[in-house]
């Protein structure tokens, strides 16, 4: 077996030193902190990539280097594996080790013992595809990838500035390129076209709905967004917002899906530009997550979140399923996280199986493959439809036996071909809301009266070591500190029974505290069917999140003359 490049190796490591008073960790979302102290990390990840193409006989791996909906200064890298899905999770622990080895020779070393570990033939070839959204940090951490990738020899290829999803899409498209399971064309154009062309066949024959407006969060889903509207003509009218890429410090300022999602806000500067009624939406700064809203005619605000968008598509899923005569061949399951809307989990049992998993993509990704069409989002608007091979070779073979049943399985297979199955995709998941609203004939209101959420919010708790939080359970109950879930379990109680849990963030340094009330919020006498408000519940699920947050941080040794003055 021949051995590692190491004089090559070394050269380039001096070249990227490890900062030596940081810890990186590859958490859910990759490493993802402020972009300045991202170089060596950059670097090894490069090298990284190389080393996982190798090991898996010279296939392609994908890197993306974004922050998603963090702020601007933020930056981070994660990596695809072949099939389009994140990173094996075993690989995450060599990821960080090979991040932290505090010096080039402790770097050398690391990797020797790597490829010793998961037993890698370094003579494989090595392949990988690598975009960067439109952080103004990407290019020199791009050029710190690079080196890694031509410390190792890799056949690199540049997918230059786009999407997470569009990057997943290619590294999909790439590995199944000429085979029977095909992804689509391995380009971006490929891309635009795979999704235009089932969008129009969904929508043939129907009304051309209202223009939809887009809230680009000032990133790269601008871009996309704006090719994508090429393709589709005038299908659907298109009116983007937010689209400033090259303005510094406007990325997901103010505007973009996670703002929406946790001030529960529409993004200011959209207020004069909505009618009432009509439907808009919001990306992040990648482009992964979706949320939809409208105005009523008071300029009440309603927000549609992930939640909201698993039950329009699984119910609309289930009725095509039915009608193609596939429901005892073919079961639809949907997957959530303890972050999703007891509302919607109300909803959605009533009529499909549903199962929580913990947060992070990677789990509901994972149990969404143990259905035949397994439908997952998170509340905060992440989410995709997987249709497994078997299923997707069912309606290829299916043979309806009534003109219904051969249009249902039509969009069906259409379906197949409009979502990105490998991860979540803001614009292929805006295009399939569009198309359930569009056969469905439903405004947001509508779609919105499909039940009313539960009052609930969301708090961060800074604390010294979030690693002293353990849960189980699906992340809903604490194991760790000791005794600490007994005391939010009499809160609870205190508080009418609602539901609080107390998590450390894959992603930030931080342990969130989510609460939300068991009965619906009450205003002027009416069902007000969102959360905003300051209707009882409100003011209770708030006070009730605050108190925890306030045993959370006690309990973890927080400095009582920095306590956050709204902890109760
Ligand atoms: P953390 O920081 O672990 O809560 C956040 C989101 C996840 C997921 C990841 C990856 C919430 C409460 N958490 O994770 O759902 O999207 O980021 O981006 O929304
Ligand atoms: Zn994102």
């Amino acid at each position: 077996m021949s051995k590692l490049p190491f004089q090559t190796l070394k050269a380039f490591s001096d070249a990227h030193p490890k900062p030596s008073n940081r810890h990186f960790q590859y958490g859910t979302a990759g490493f993802r902190t402020l972009g300045s102290t991202l170089d060596s990390v950059m670097f090894r990840v490069g090298v990284l990539a190389g080393l996982r193409s190798k090991r898996l006989d010279g296939k392609t791996i994908g890197v993306m280097v974004t922050a998603s909906h963090n702020p601007e200064q933020d930056n981070g890298v994660k990596l695809v594996d072949p099939r389009g899905e994140m990173l094996e999770a075993s690989w995450e622990g060599h990821a960080t080790v090979l991040a932290n080895a505090a010096t080039t020779d402790e770097f050398l070393t690391a990797l020797d013992a790597l490829v010793k570990a998961v037993k890698i033939d370094v003579s494989k070839p090595a392949r990988v595809v690598y975009a960067r959204d439109t952080r103004s940090s990407g290019p020199a951490l791009v050029a710190a990838l690079e080196d890694g990738f031509k410390a190792l020899g890799i056949e690199a290829r540049d997918a230059g500035v786009t999407t997470t999803p569009i990057l997943h899409y290619l590294v999909k498209a790439i590995n199944t390129k000429g085979t029977p399971e095909s992804y689509g064309e391995d380009s971006e154009d490929g891309y635009y076209k795979k999704l235009s062309g089932a969008f129009k066949k969904l929508v043939a024959g129907k009304t051309e709905p209202e223009p939809l407006v887009i809230d680009c969060a000032n990133g790269v889903g601008a871009h996309a967004a704006a090719k994508l509207a090429e393709y589709l003509g005038n299908s659907i009218p298109l009116v983007l917002e937010n689209i400033a890429t090259s303005t510094p410090g406007v990325l997901n300022e103010s505007c973009g899906a996670d703002y929406v999602k946790t001030t529960q806000r529409l993004p200011p500067n959209l207020v004069d530009k909505l009618k009432p009624g009509q439907r808009a939406c919001s990306l992040d700064g990648d482009a992964d997550r979706l949320m939809y809203y409208y105005l009523d005619e008071r300029g009440h605000f309603y927000m549609l979140d992930g939640d909201k968008i698993a039950a329009l598509v699984a119910a609309f899923i289930v009725d095509l399923v039915r009608l193609a005569g596939l429901d005892s061949e073919i079961k639809v399951g949907v997957v959530q996280t303890a972050y999703a809307n007891g509302a919607s989990t109300k909803y959605l049992s009533e009529r499909l199986p549903v199962k929580c998993v913990p947060t992070g993509v990677k789990h509901l990704h994972h149990a969404a493959e143990h259905y035949n069409i397994g439908v997952y989002f998170e509340a905060n608007g992440h989410g995709t439809v997987l249709f497994s091979p078997t299923t997707q070779e069912k309606l290829a073979k299916h043979e309806p036996s009534t003109p219904a049943q051969s249009t249902a399985l039509n969009h069906l297979i259409n379906l197949t071909q409009l979502i990105n199955q490998t991860v979540g995709d803001a614009l292929s998941d805006m295009l399939l809301v569009e198309v359930v609203l569009t056969h469905k004939s439903y405004s947001g209101v509508e779609w919105n009266s499909l039940y009313a959420d539960l009052p609930n919010r969301l708090v961060k708790v800074v604390v010294s070591d979030r690693n002293a939080f353990r849960t189980e359970d699906a992340e809903r109950r604490l194991v760790s500190p000791h005794g600490l879930q007994t005391r939010i379990d009499e809160l609870v109680r205190r508080y009418g029974g609602g539901r609080s849990f107390v998590r450390p963030s894959g992603t930030e340094d931080v342990v969130r505290v989510y609460a939300e009330a068991s009965v619906r919020s009450q205003a002027d006498g009416k069902d007000y069917p969102h959360v905003i408000g300051t209707s009882t519940y409100v003011v209770f699920v708030t006070e009730l999140a605050f108190r925890v947050a306030g045993l959370v941080y006690d309990e973890a040794g927080g400095d009582p003359s920095r306590r956050p003055k709204e902890f109760l």
